[in-house]
């Protein structure tokens, strides 16, 4: 039973860090949430709170070495990874201090020290990516897996069914992680894709695919990790679909026409991924309420600090306009 607590695959540490990590990436969504409603961030930013179980599952089953690519979506991949986030807040205020020194913004996060391979504003391009990291890997015998991160959007572009064929003939390190979280920008999938589950789509490469619940950071960790080892053994890609749900819209202005507020409300009281692992964490006596709450505060205080960085980092002087660039 994946559910299982007594038969995981991780110790106390590891869960306790696991609730942790999603409750990093809530606060510091909220947090970006209230810097943009204040003025204070230049350009958009998209926001996966409700979908913090798949970054963080996903993340469990890697290693420093193992390289993640990311979407538009990317902030909690970059958490989960081991992605600093001082300079991620840095990076999205524009500041000179941030990843890309302030000219980037929240889709240009990257972080090669973690193996993050950055956030990518083209859809489907880290399906590119990933498996040119992966090929890489095995020519020069590394050792070291990719996991793509994609949404269920990205599966109905050209680079998707590319990737897999490819990575599938090539039998490479990589694992295809889509977080479907039922709609593209501004509609439902049932009106854009014609199978049941997106996992299906691996049958067509010859890859296994795996449909599971992407609000289960244990379930996410424990199936993530069985497509880790099949790669890292030279066995080739896994599909797997992870079924979440983004409880904001979709970038700063959505009026979410396509989507109902009944949905979303049933969403986050009966699926929210932290308040249900926290209280599996509490029923196996991993966590108590005291140290749950000597957590949020000690998260409350991280992400203050990584406010107050960002604020009061310089922003980029005109001289390094033309550096780091490629044309
Ligand atoms: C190649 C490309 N086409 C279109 C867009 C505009 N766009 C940005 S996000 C998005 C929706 C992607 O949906 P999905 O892959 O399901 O990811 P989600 O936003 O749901 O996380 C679209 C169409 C883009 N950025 N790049
Ligand atoms: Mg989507």
């Amino acid at each position: 039973m994946v559910n299982n607590i007594q038969e995981r695959l991780y110790t106390d540490q590891q869960l306790k860090k696991m609730l942790a990590d999603m409750l990093l990436i809530r606060k510091f969504e909220e947090a970006v949430e209230k810097l943009y409603q204040e003025g204070k961030i230049p350009g958009t930013m998209h926001l996966c709170i409700g979908q913090e179980a798949t970054a963080v599952g996903a993340c469990a089953a890697l290693t420093n070495e193992d390289k993640i690519t990311s979407t538009h979506r990317g902030h909690g991949h970059s958490i989960a990874k081991g992605t600093e986030i001082k300079p991620m807040m840095a990076e999205i205020l524009g500041k000179a201090t941030g990843y890309c020194k302030g000219k980037g913004g929240s889709m240009h996060i990257a972080d090669l020290n973690v193996g993050n391979l950055g956030a990518n504003a083209i859809v489907a391009a880290g399906l590119s990516i990933g498996p040119g990291a992966a090929l890489a890997s095995k020519m020069k015998n590394e050792g070291y897996v990719v996991l793509c991160f994609f949404g269920d959007g990205a599966t109905n572009e050209g680079a998707f069914h590319e990737a897999l064929n490819l990575a599938s003939v090539w039998d490479l390190p990589v694992i295809f992680f889509c977080e479907n979280n039922l709609y593209g920008m501004s509609g439902s999938i049932k009106e854009m894709i014609n199978v049941e589950h997106i996992s299906e789509r691996a049958k067509a490469y010859g890859i296994p695919g795996i449909t599971i619940n992407g609000n289960d950071v244990m379930e996410v960790a424990r199936f993530t990790q069985e497509a880790v080892d099949r790669a890292r053994n030279g066995k080739g890609p896994t599909l797997i679909e992870a079924e979440t749900y983004r409880w904001r819209g979709h970038s700063r202005s959505d009026a979410r026409k396509y989507r109902s507020r009944e949905e979303e409300k049933e969403w986050r009281k009966s699926r929210d991924p932290i308040a249900s692992f926290k209280e599996k964490l509490l029923e196996e006596n991993v966590l108590t309420e005291d140290a749950f709450l000597e957590l949020e505060k000690r998260i409350d205080a991280e992400i203050i600090g990584a406010v107050k960085f960002a604020e009061e980092s310089p922003e980029p002087s005109l001289d390094i306009l033309e550096t780091d660039i490629y044309a």
